[in-house]
């Protein structure tokens, strides 16, 4: 039968265990935990005549380089290569969790969201449009209760179908960082291009926005490249470009546009209840 390669992929609390506890029929720890170590659980399942293997990843925030969490997780995507990525996102908490997708967006992968902990947004009353926030990010966007093993059937139908390319949705869409950035962007991918067998592993947009973060893993990756030296001033020439023109670093100037991107589409997609429940502390 035929094998699809998987990873969870989110926020710490987002719920990646418990699904990949349903998934796999584990029973690893679930709740909010610190470990030591960083590591990944994997198991193997089937459904529908497909072989999965899921491998439930540390949480992170982000795909920067910071924490060793972090690196954990893009070193997974990139050498493991799973199929697809579950993006398991806790729907209470979208502006912060969406910014994670938007770097695995700029990965180009093919990526599927999990919508989780949906059960918590239809308790508040609000509304959001997650078949509208799909075509806007180009992911399939799938409700889940992590917690109780729902929407997990649609999840599996949905890996299978973007397996297939079977899912229209799904590709090349984006995140537009404004005029500026993108001019940049494309200078320094041109230079990447030169590179075929590079870049049939590494998307060169992806390598592009990494270099004008200062991102110390992309520079490493181009390294051996025959014309890293003309990369690196590319980059850097366009660094200093970005920099003079906005008066603000590079990287925060690619966050900004990422938690902008957000922003916009779940302007356009996320309504709140009228009838907010008061806390009371
Ligand atoms: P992880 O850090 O991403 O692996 O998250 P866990 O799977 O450990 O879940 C964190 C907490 O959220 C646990 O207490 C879970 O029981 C709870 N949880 C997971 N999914 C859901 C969900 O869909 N709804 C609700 N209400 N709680 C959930
Ligand atoms: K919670
Ligand atoms: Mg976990």
């Amino acid at each position: 039968s035929k094998t699809i390669n998987i990873a969870l992929v989110g926020n710490p609390n987002a719920g990646k265990t418990s699904i990949f506890n349903h998934l796999a029929g584990a029973k690893e720890h679930v709740g909010n935990y610190s470990g030591v170590t960083v590591d990944s659980k994997k198991a193997k399942f089937k459904h529908k005549g497909y072989t999965f293997n899921i491998t439930d990843l540390p949480g992170t925030y982000s795909l920067t380089a910071y924490t060793p969490e972090e690196v954990f997780v893009r070193r997974f995507i990139h050498e493991q290569t799973p199929d697809i990525v579950i993006n398991v996102v806790d729907s209470s908490n979208l502006e912060r969790n969406l910014y994670l997708t938007t770097q695995l967006i700029d990965m180009d992968i093919r990526v599927i969201c999990a919508l989780n902990m949906y059960d918590e947004l239809l308790e508040k009353g609000d509304k959001f449009d997650y078949l509208m926030m799909g075509k806007l990010l180009g992911i399939p966007f799938i409700p889940t209760v992590g917690s109780k093993g729902k929407g997990l059937d649609k999840l599996l139908d949905t890996i299978i179908n973007v397996y297939a390319e079977k899912d229209k949705i799904t590709r090349h869409i984006h995140v537009n960082y404004g005029e500026e950035i993108e001019r940049s962007i494309q200078a320094i991918q041109s230079k990447i291009k030169k590179n075929k067998a590079l870049t049939v592993k590494y998307s060169s947009r992806y390598l592009a926005i990494k270099l004008i973060e200062k991102d110390k893993l992309a520079d490493k990756l181009l390294r051996d490249e025959t014309n890293y030296i003309e990369i690196r001033d590319q980059a850097e020439y366009e660094i200093n470009r970005l920099e003079t023109l906005f008066k603000e670093d590079s990287e925060t100037l690619i966050t900004d546009a990422k938690y902008g991107f957000i922003a916009g589409a779940l302007k356009e997609t996320y309504k709140e209840s009228s009838h907010k429940k008061r806390h009371v502390t």
